[in-house]
């Protein structure tokens, strides 16, 4: 299938290192997809949905300690620790890889081991990579060929070319006569998820699921990109991107990072309440940016799936994504109705009598134990999003004319409002966070921050991180075509504890004004933390009850800002020499408009 030698010896050294019972080199076909899913369905791995209600879709229960990415299992393995930075786990890269090596050997025993090519963005683009994965889990070739251009294309596209090596196992052999569980994982002490940032290498060891398995998410398009965007001058990051098209038929296209639990696929798909305004999805979780020949950024989705958050996920809160799951789709740890459909928490009607947890057991409301583990997620094929967007696939990417920060800030933090220049964004996003109650075992309650939603995916050091988005701004082929920079709150609640504003189809009231903003027409107040909305220029035109809302919505507290601004002092000292100067210095001249 390949004469790329490189990568042929490559596969023969982890084949004899693995000791699979056999090497099988993917071709991405619907045949060899469904022949694995019938195989899994066969040992008793997956579960085939209803044809009628669910058609091409298949549940899987994984083990219950392989539920979600493990953040303390995962590092950077630079030459330098201070190049992982205070935000990462790091280890020496010779030791881990020598530990890893301990693990890896004869761990595929009795498991064939998949040969995954793939390519992270459109087959050729100029801004896509491919990587190859070599995996033991079959679970991981249906879902890689869900989420990402996979197979044998992916191969002629590569030719002699260089590609991102990553090797996954879920570490557990099978001894001669051995019987296969399940899901298959290794205990939590044994997982490794690691990068390697010097060779662009990554070794997954022990888990089968998500962001641990699916190499290309998040390790390969965030961990290992944003090392490659950092040296080549270009953007890899955890944002959506959407188009938005006003009543003229005008379209501006934005990206928005958010930290978990902010809504960010609803957002990304979201359907508007004001007649004649449009919005259409490009990708819901990251974006690959670049500077394209006309001096505009340019960005794509690297990845080919929706690989969705499912509790609270309905036909009201996020109806494109309820379509997007229609057919062809994953279901892993949601509930499974006796009609062989599949049920959540918040998907909006009540579980059919007999429903089967994720944890295999019969649901019972009164039980307290849901009936879907709440990191349950669905695997959905982009190009079933009914509002995807027709240049979603487009290799060159689509012009990017703002990007939007945001988080969960039950106080201080305004509706929106705009940088008053591309380093003040920057900090805006290296700030962001949200608000976390007690609640949250083991922390102490308050912003708990996420820079760029990036705190678990950046792959070097946060602090140069920050001074890579100086440089792109520095450097940028023309200053005047950056995309302006926004940071959004939909979360902002009152005195007495209720959310100012209505949220989810309602936010497309503040795209219109950031939209406006872009094109020079909307009305702005100049505050010392940015340009805010005047009173009056958000459209709140047949909303009830919330134009009384607004004043508050928009307040910019002196009091509370100092006291945030001391929280960022706090936060950026973590960075020490790392942080750019930029940066330190928005603090002082934010400070110093609020005294004047
Ligand atoms: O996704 C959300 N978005 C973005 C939508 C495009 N959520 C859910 C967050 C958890 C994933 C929201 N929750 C949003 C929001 O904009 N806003 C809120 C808060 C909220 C919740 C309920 C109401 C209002 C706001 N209910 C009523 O106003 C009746
Ligand atoms: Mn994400």
């Amino acid at each position: 299938m390949t004469s790329n030698q490189k990568l042929i010896n490559w596969v023969n050294e982890w084949a004899e290192l693995c000791t699979p019972e056999k090497v099988y080199w993917c071709d991405g076909s619907e045949e060899e997809n469904d022949r694995l899913l019938g195989e899994m369905v066969a040992s008793g791995m997956a579960v085939k949905l209803d044809e009628k209600k669910r058609p091409g879709s298949y549940y899987f229960q994984s083990d219950p300690s392989d539920v979600a990415r493990v953040e303390n299992r995962t590092y950077i393995c630079s030459a330098k620790k201070e190049d992982a930075g205070p935000t990462n786990n790091w280890a020496d890269p010779v030791e881990m890889k020598a530990t890893l090596k301990g693990f890896f050997k004869g761990c595929m025993k009795g498991r064939t081991m998949y040969v995954i090519p793939f390519s992270m963005g459109p087959l050729g683009s100029d801004i896509a990579h491919i990587g190859i994965e070599l995996t033991d889990s079959p679970y991981v070739v249906v879902n890689m060929k869900v989420m990402t251009r996979m197979g044998k294309a992916v191969l002629d596209v590569l030719g002699n070319g260089e590609f991102v090596p990553c090797i996954h196992s879920v570490g557990a052999p099978l001894e001669p006569g051995q019987e296969d569980v399940k899901w298959p994982c290794a205990p939590i002490k044994d997982k490794y998820i690691c990068h390697f940032p010097d060779t662009n290498e990554i070794l997954s060891y022990g888990s089968g699921y998500g962001g641990n398995a699916l190499l290309g998410k998040k390790c390969f398009a965030l961990r290992i990109a944003s090392n490659m965007a950092k040296r080549q001058g270009w953007l890899a990051e955890h944002m959506l991107i959407m188009g938005i098209t006003n009543p003229q038929g005008v379209k501006k296209y934005i990206a928005a990072a958010f930290p978990s639990a902010c809504g960010k696929t609803n957002l990304a798909m979201l359907v508007p309440t004001i007649p004649g305004w449009k919005v259409e999805t490009v990708g819901d979780d990251i974006a690959w940016m670049k500077f394209g020949k006309d001096g505009q950024l340019y960005a794509i989705n690297p990845e080919a799936g929706f690989f969705g958050v499912a509790p609270f996920t309905s036909m009201d809160t996020n109806p494109n994504a309820m379509l997007s799951a229609k057919a062809n789709t994953i279901f892993t740890n949601t509930g499974l109705t006796p009609d062989g459909d599949i049920w959540w928490e918040g998907i909006g009607y009540d579980a059919p009598e007999g429903t089967i947890t994720w944890t295999n057991e019969v649901y019972d409301k009164a039980s307290c134990k849901p009936a879907a583990h709440p990191n349950a997620r669905f695997s959905a094929p982009a190009f079933q999003c009914p509002c995807i967007d027709k240049d979603w696939e487009n290799p060159t990417g689509v012009p990017i004319a703002a990007i939007l920060f945001g988080g969960r800030r039950p106080g201080t933090v305004p509706l929106v409002y705009q940088s008053f220049d591309w380093n003040h964004g920057v900090f805006m996003g290296s700030i962001v966070g949200s608000e976390v109650t007690a609640a949250a075992i083991g922390l102490k309650a308050g912003v708990r921050r996420d820079p760029f939603a990036m705190l678990p995916f950046c792959g070097y050091n946060m602090g140069d991180y920050f001074g890579h988005w100086v440089n792109i701004g520095e450097n940028a082929p023309d200053k005047t075509k950056l995309p302006k920079i926004f940071n959004v709150n939909w979360f902002r609640k009152s005195a007495d504890g209720k959310f100012l504003w209505p949220g989810y189809g309602d936010n497309i009231r503040v795209l219109q004004w950031i939209f406006e903003r872009v094109a020079g027409t909307a009305k702005a107040d100049e505050t010392p933390i940015g340009f805010v909305p005047q009173l009056g220029s958000i459209n709140t035109t047949g909303l009830d009850g919330v134009e009384e809302n607004m004043a508050e919505l928009l307040t910019v507290n002196k009091d509370q800002w100092k006291d945030e601004l001391d929280l960022v002092r706090e936060q950026y000292a973590a960075f020490g020499a790392h942080l750019p100067k930029e940066l330190a210095s928005q603090v002082t001249a934010i400070e110093a408009r609020f005294d004047k």
